[in-house]
């Protein structure tokens, strides 16, 4: 019975011993294989750290290039804004430029208006005698040759070409008064039968120049002048007590129709030359002396 015992015990124990030894065994190869599979596991997580690490280092190298990237684009916007002022500024001179340049076209608009209207119309004359103009001109007016009486001593000197169509005021002073008298010739030698008829008178525009003169004793106006018209020097008497003045006289004369009678007033007389202090030659004594106005 021992015996048995012990044989069931020392069977047990060997089983027991084998199942230990088998169990160790199998434990052992789990081992193993678990340490295997940590070195793949080790290596592999050694290779996404080296992979991670790559990546980190192509992050912060794209990161730098970026950043640098940014400063440039921040530099070129910075240029951009710079540009843009810069363009403003232009674009404020040129449009400063085009207003002064709209200006002086303006200006030279009106000027050459101005010259156009110039270039259209020239100087005025008055043509004394008649009652239109000559083609070189236009009638402004047409009217009566007036001035002060010629025996009032305190006459005015000038002639004034009062108009066919007079206005008035609505004053009418009776005392402290100066006249105006109509004119006739005195001399047939200004037109036939001429004397005692009343004299008419136009005033002229010229449609170019801008200068009028009358210049006495002469029949044609010097070089680059154009004649208006010519006629004889007429004035007042020598002997009368009022003044006058030379003014030239249509050679072909004109009368106020009606006006034949003699009813004095301011009086033309030829006017003739004297020799002395005037130069005789080129001068004649007692000679008419002629007249032209000419107008450049
Ligand atoms: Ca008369």
């Amino acid at each position: 019975m021992d015996t048995i015992r012990q044989c069931i015990a020392g069977l047990l124990v060997a089983f027991v011993f084998g199942a230990a030894y088998v169990f160790e065994a199998r434990l052992s190869d789990i081992y193993k294989e678990i340490n295997e599979e940590l070195s793949i596991v080790r290596l592999k997580n050694k290779e996404l750290q080296t992979k991670v690490e790559t990546l980190e280092e192509f992050e912060k190298k794209r990161g730098e290039k970026l950043t640098k990237r940014v400063e440039v684009v921040e530099k070129s916007l910075d240029n951009v804004e710079e540009y843009r002022q810069k363009v403003n500024l232009i674009q404020t001179s040129v449009s400063s430029i085009k207003n002064n340049v709209n200006k002086n076209h303006e200006n030279l608009e009106q000027q050459l208006k101005k010259i156009k209207s110039l270039q259209d119309t020239g100087p005025t004359f008055v043509r004394w005698g008649r009652t239109d103009c000559p083609g070189t001109s236009i009638l402004v007016y047409k009217g009566y040759a007036a001035g002060s009486h010629y025996l009032h001593k305190g006459g005015v000197s000038n002639f004034i070409c009062l108009p066919e169509e007079p206005q008035w005021g609505d004053r009418t002073p009776t005392v402290h008064l100066a006249f105006a008298y109509g004119t006739e010739y005195e001399s047939n030698m200004f037109g036939e039968n001429a004397h005692q008829q009343d004299v008419p008178c136009s005033v002229c525009q010229t449609k170019t120049g801008i200068n009028s003169i009358m210049i006495p004793g002469r029949t044609v106006c010097y070089d680059g002048w154009t004649l208006q018209y010519k006629g004889y020097l007429g004035a007042g008497y020598h002997d009368h007590p009022s003044a006058t003045e030379y003014i030239c006289v249509d050679e072909n004369i004109q009368s106020v129709p009606g006006g034949f009678e003699n009813k004095d007033g301011k009086l033309i007389y030829p006017v003739v030359a004297k020799c002395g202090a005037l130069r005789c030659s080129p001068y004649i004594e007692n000679k008419p002396l002629t007249c032209v106005v000419c107008t450049k």
